[in-house]
């Protein structure tokens, strides 16, 4: 969340008036012209920058902001082109080595047992089954050299291997029609993604790096890779993938990174 000034006094107007203000800039949106400058300037931030909004601890501006951030992911997931692709890159454009990044340092990359892991997939999806690698191994396989943005400032491009993420919901018995695709990992991170997301082409549930076997510091056994998403959003070590109507957070997310996270 931005803090622009904790001295000054929170804007008790805006804090007061944060329904209406909510309901007029939905109206304002309703227009695609509208929604395209939206898509400018409709940060978390951009938007309580607009408002003039000034940012502090007291409890109903907090709650303006959850509402403006929920109805910042709602516009987002509006904006949303699902036949949209990122970019991809050359082999020669691969960033080595590729950086590792989690809220934890490298020498605590948990230790998955290739052996015993099964990938459960839960809520709402028929049959809740679960898959162990071999079988996943054998499903087809889809490659792409993409980049992942990190929120805390870098980027890098990597060759990630897998198999196609809505295919393997809908072998899942996934219900395509949830709103939430929650991701539950081995280090205890979770995150969770809107469905459209999930069914886009280059969202890959990826099982190599670089044509390897992806290695534990890049998120064995799986890493699930969306090109159109933050780094936050692509959890690594996935033990359970949840399909749900109800919203799931994450470990990011609940801190106050945006729900979306994504274009
Ligand atoms: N399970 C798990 N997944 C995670 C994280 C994490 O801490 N745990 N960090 C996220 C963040 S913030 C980033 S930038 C990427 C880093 O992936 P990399 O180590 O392959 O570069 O993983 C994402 N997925
Ligand atoms: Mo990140």
């Amino acid at each position: 969340m931005p803090i622009r000034n904790r001295s000054q006094r929170p804007n008790a107007f805006l804090s007061s008036h944060a329904d209406s203000i909510i309901k007029d800039a939905r109206n304002e949106l309703r227009s695609p012209a509208r929604r395209l400058l939206g898509k400018k300037i409709l940060t978390v931030g951009g938007l309580a920058m607009l408002s003039g909004c000034d940012l502090s601890n007291d409890k109903s501006v907090d709650t303006m902001l959850r509402k403006m951030s929920f109805f910042n992911d709602h516009v987002q997931g509006l904006l949303f082109d699902p036949n949209e692709m990122a970019p991809t890159y050359p082999e020669s454009m691969i960033t080595k080595p590729f950086p590792f990044n989690a809220f934890y340092d490298i020498d605590d990359v948990p230790d998955v047992d290739a052996a015993s892991f099964r990938l459960q997939v839960g809520g709402l999806a028929k049959g809740k089954r679960a898959w162990a690698l071999e079988e996943l191994r054998a499903l087809p396989q889809e490659s792409q050299i993409t980049r992942h943005i990190c929120i805390e400032g870098w980027s890098a491009i990597g060759r990630w291997g897998g198999v196609r993420f809505s295919s393997f919901l809908r072998q899942s018995g996934a219900d395509l029609t949830a709103k939430y695709v929650a991701l539950h990992c081995a280090d205890k991170y979770w995150t969770s993604i809107d469905m459209p997301t999930a069914l886009h082409a280059q969202t890959l549930l990826t099982l190599t790096y670089d044509g390897q076997v992806l290695p534990p510091k890049y998120g064995f056994p799986m890493k699930l890779r969306m090109p159109t998403k933050l780094g936050y959003k692509n959890a690594k070590h996935i033990v359970a993938i949840t399909v749900t109507n109800e919203y799931p957070g994450g470990y990011w997310e609940n801190q106050g990174y945006n729900w979306f996270g994504g274009s």
